[in-house]
């Protein structure tokens, strides 16, 4: 398949996921509007539709909360009964006027997406209302982390539950999970519809793993969602680096947003700075080369060798020197792997761990929005040729196996296809920005 046909392809899948309100992440396994999902997918339509990108993001803060947080999931009208949990499990609390949704929220990403969005609308001068509208939105929805999710004010932004970071089973999250004994909770029961998905079924979470986020969405129930009375009682509360990094670069963005728009945005200049030293101060590894999550409620460290602690370089945290040790550990063969057991750039969670599954959603598997993520991070330290080879990489996987939801990064050992859902949104939209605008460099240069 040539590239073009990828593009096409890519559009496609994007078309199929649309629901004329919004655009779910995928047609069957995910029928709802998820939160980072429609900040990915808005960056592939701000290349060739903004005004969908437009309509996704309206769509996602209409649920926004009053204190300010932008929900994990928006519930579509019609298709509760495909996903658990859904709205009866949720039981949160439904603001007039406003559509239902999840109760914990998802990484920030929506200030760097307007700014992305913004240099690529042409009609950007003339619709100067949606981008006043959203940046007082995610300035709305910043000011909630800074207040409700970092309780001793360090300028870093805690997590409580699996489903916020977006890496919901990732390793580095099981010792705070096993800590979490399931035979003393109490769980109440439910059923998972994710496993009626014959072809994402083998590659989900496991079970133990399900009780444990129950008893986490129960919890917050339990407690009406209120913030403070969580926080006493949660035994999730993760400071991850892959969270954290896109709030600086959403707070920086957001300043150049806020720029454009003439609005005093000392808020996310000192936000960006309180952030970016307590990555360097608290989560960076000197022994390990890289940023680590802080578990706040168990007070240590997680030592976890995830893609998750490389993100710092999207938003200029390390410095140049902190960047190539870090350059060196993705080149290595953790993370790229070595000439007898080559490997796609990047799986998730470094190959040579002895718990590493290659097929199992954020245990191994390579993401796409994990690769744009990188690739930005490469981009901005000047590692054009690492940078040039993870988007390589990515588009390959794209082409040869389809456009799933996570991939195989053993070369010539893996399926023939993807793992996870086909079809799935955010792999479709960053291909798309990926290729619209090697169309565009390569109609400017012809
Ligand atoms: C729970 C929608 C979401 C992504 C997450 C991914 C997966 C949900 C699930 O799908 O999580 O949020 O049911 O497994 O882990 O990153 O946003 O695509």
């Amino acid at each position: 398949m040539d590239r073009n046909a990828l593009l096409e392809q890519a559009k496609e899948v994007l078309a199929k996921n649309d629901t004329g309100v919004f655009t779910k992440p995928a047609p069957n396994l995910y029928p709802h509007q998820w939160n980072w999902d429609a900040g990915f997918i808005a960056l592939g339509y701000a290349q060739y539709a903004p005004e969908l990108a437009k309509r996704d993001l309206n769509h996602l803060f209409s649920a926004q909360w009053p204190n300010g947080m932008v929900p994990q999931i928006v519930f579509g009208q019609e298709e509760n009964a495909r996903y658990f949990p859904g709205p009866d499990f949720w039981q949160t609390p439904r603001f007039a006027g406003k559509p239902h949704s999840s109760g914990i929220t998802m990484p920030p990403v929506h200030g760097f997406v307007l700014w992305q969005l913004l240099q690529n609308d042409p009609k950007a001068r003339t619709d100067k209302a949606f981008y006043e509208e959203k940046y007082h939105q995610i300035l709305a929805s910043h000011r909630y982390l800074y207040k409700h999710r970092d309780p001793q004010k360090e300028g870093l932004a805690y997590v409580r539950h699996p489903w916020e970071p977006g890496t919901d089973n990732s390793p580095t999250w099981d010792p705070v999970l096993e800590a979490m004994d399931t035979q003393k909770l109490t769980i109440p029961p439910y059923t998972r519809k994710d496993l009626q998905n014959p072809e994402a079924a083998k590659h989900r979470p496991t079970d133990q793993d399900y009780d444990r986020y129950v008893y986490l969405v129960d919890l917050f129930r339990r407690h009406q969602y209120n913030d403070e009375a969580i926080q006493e009682e949660c035994p999730f509360q993760i400071q991850d680096p892959l969270f954290n990094a896109i709030l600086t670069w959403s707070n920086e963005c957001m300043a150049e947003v806020g720029r454009w728009l003439g609005q005093d945005i000392g808020v996310f200049l000192d936000w960006k700075e309180a952030t970016s030293g307590a990555c360097n101060s608290k989560l960076w590894s000197e022994e390990e080369e890289r940023y680590l999550a802080y578990d706040l409620y168990g007070e240590r460290l997680l030592p976890c060798r995830t893609s998750s602690a490389f993100m710092p370089l999207l938003a200029g945290i390390p410095s140049f020197k902190q960047a190539i040790r870090m350059l060196k550990q993705l080149q290595g063969p953790g993370f790229s792997g070595t000439p007898e057991n080559p490997a796609y750039k990047y799986p998730t969670y470094d190959l040579r761990s002895p718990d590493v599954d290659f097929e199992k959603y954020w245990r191994g598997p390579i993401w796409i929005n994990m690769n744009w993520l990188l690739w930005q991070g490469l981009l901005r330290y000047g590692f054009t040729d690492e940078a040039t080879a993870v988007r390589r990489d990515s588009l390959t996987l794209l082409e040869e196996k389809g456009i799933y939801e996570y991939f195989d990064p053993r070369k010539g050992q893996e399926a023939t296809t993807g793992y996870g859902t086909d079809q799935f949104s955010w792999s479709a939209a960053l291909a798309a920005s990926w290729l619209v605008q090697d169309q565009a460099k390569n109609t400017a240069g012809s």
